[in-house]
């Protein structure tokens, strides 16, 4: 049996030069609360991510929440988001104290589509909530023009676009705030980590507050903030990781034409178009398995593979709507039926890191290729 293979292995510095900054850390004793290192890595990353603002969090999660706040959306108030995203998405909306409300995705990008984002706009809508999600960019000019009509704010996920651009232009520049997430299952990463992103040079402190309890000086809390601070071994990985990261994109970009040679003129497999104003991040290699025309579902695929200790993943099935706590919400949809609820029995993320390698895909292409025993066993019975 071969070693397993990971939807995704994070990216590691070299331990030699950890080492190094380690040996910092210790020496100053400052660990975490805004030290040095959190210091460096935050304007290294304002300028890499070419934004006005850019303020480090101990994860995404926390990011989505503090910018939620940043808006003083009014409580209660409806924030539309996508139900094909990781739980955070709608968490976040959720713990603020407002409510998530479902619109379907676009069949080409499995981005919010704009169109259903119409449909479900009420009185009490509040904000826009697109996920780039796999890394493909959401219709940034058809959301804001719906945003400015409605007078309502533009936030983005942009959990898998780290370093994603649109016409050359930074990804975190459109809409009012976009937060990323370090975690380790990331492009970029800091073990666990986030960063929120605004084009606007004033939000800067008040997302300081929100970072950090509300607190100004040892007198006065000026904010309700929250624990969402980095610390500095953290920050200390997200400085060797740095530089590594446009090395580790390149690879994935090659592993991207791979897989896409292996599995041309499959059909019923489709991949991620391209988008040709977009430099992608690389975050995810999602396939969509239509069954009535490739003759085996996503889900044997999954298990075919599992079986050869390959693990792909199917982000992001269950959908929101399909958790408990958000069981019954619509999703609304230009369509007669969401597309959504027919591609989350589709989709796949094949193992996408610098590390797999031709073989690898040469393995996972046989699989698609060949008739399956899943697909004997059913014959037979
Ligand atoms: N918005 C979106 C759209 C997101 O996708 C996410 C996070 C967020 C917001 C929230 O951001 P954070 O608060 O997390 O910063 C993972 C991640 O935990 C999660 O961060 C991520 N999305 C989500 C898509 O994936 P799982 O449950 O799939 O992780 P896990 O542990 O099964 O890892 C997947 C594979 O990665 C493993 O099979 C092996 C490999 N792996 C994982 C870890 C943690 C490693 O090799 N080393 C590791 O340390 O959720």
């Amino acid at each position: 049996m071969r070693s397993p293979l990971y939807v995704t292995r994070p990216m590691l510095p070299d331990l030699g030069h950890l080492d190094g900054l380690l040996k910092e850390i210790w020496a100053s004793r400052i660990v975490t609360n805004g030290g040095p290192l959190h210091g460096r890595l935050e304007s290294e990353l304002t300028s890499y991510l070419g934004v006005p603002t850019a303020m480090l969090f101990n994860n995404g999660t926390i990011g989505l929440l503090a910018v939620l706040k940043l808006f003083d959306l009014p409580p209660g108030s409806e924030v539309i988001t996508t139900p094909l995203t990781f739980a955070a998405t709608a968490h976040a909306i959720h713990w603020n104290g407002l409510r998530p409300v479902f619109a379907d995705v676009c069949p080409e990008t499995l981005t919010i589509d704009p169109a259903s984002v119409k449909k479900a706009i009420t009185a009490k809508t509040s904000a826009i909530l697109g996920v780039h999600v796999y890394g493909t960019v959401c219709d940034v000019e058809a959301l804001q023009s719906i945003a400015n009509e409605h007078g309502l704010k533009l936030i983005y996920d942009a959990a898998h676009a780290f370093g994603a651009e649109i016409d050359d232009c930074p990804v975190a520049m459109f809409g009012n705030a976009s937060v990323f997430s370090f975690h380790a299952t990331k492009l970029f990463n800091t073990l666990e980590g986030g960063l929120v992103a605004t084009p606007n040079p004033d939000d800067r402190e008040k997302l300081y507050y929100l970072r950090n309890f509300g607190i100004r000086n040892e007198d006065e809390v000026v904010e309700i903030g929250i624990n969402g601070k980095m610390n500095e071994i953290q920050a200390a990985i997200g400085l060797l990781n740095l530089p590594q990261v446009e090395q580790e994109r390149c690879r994935r970009r090659a592993l991207r034409e791979m897989y896409n040679d292996a599995l041309d003129g499959l059909p019923g497999i489709r991949f991620q178009a391209p988008q040709s104003r977009v430099k992608q991040s690389e975050q995810y290699y999602p396939v969509v398995i239509d069954a009535t025309i490739f003759g085996r579902s996503r889900d044997d695929i999954y298990e075919e593979l599992k079986a050869r200790n390959i693990f792909a993943r199917k982000y992001f099935h269950p959908i929101c709507t399909d958790y408990e706590p958000y069981r019954g919400f619509p999703i609304f949809s230009a369509r007669v039926e969401p597309y959504v609820q027919k591609v989350k029995s589709q989709v796949l993320c094949l193992p996408f890191f610098g590390d797999v390698d031709k073989k690898d895909v040469e393995e996972i292409s046989l699989v698609f290729r060949r008739p399956s025993a899943v697909r004997r066993v059913r014959a037979a019975s």
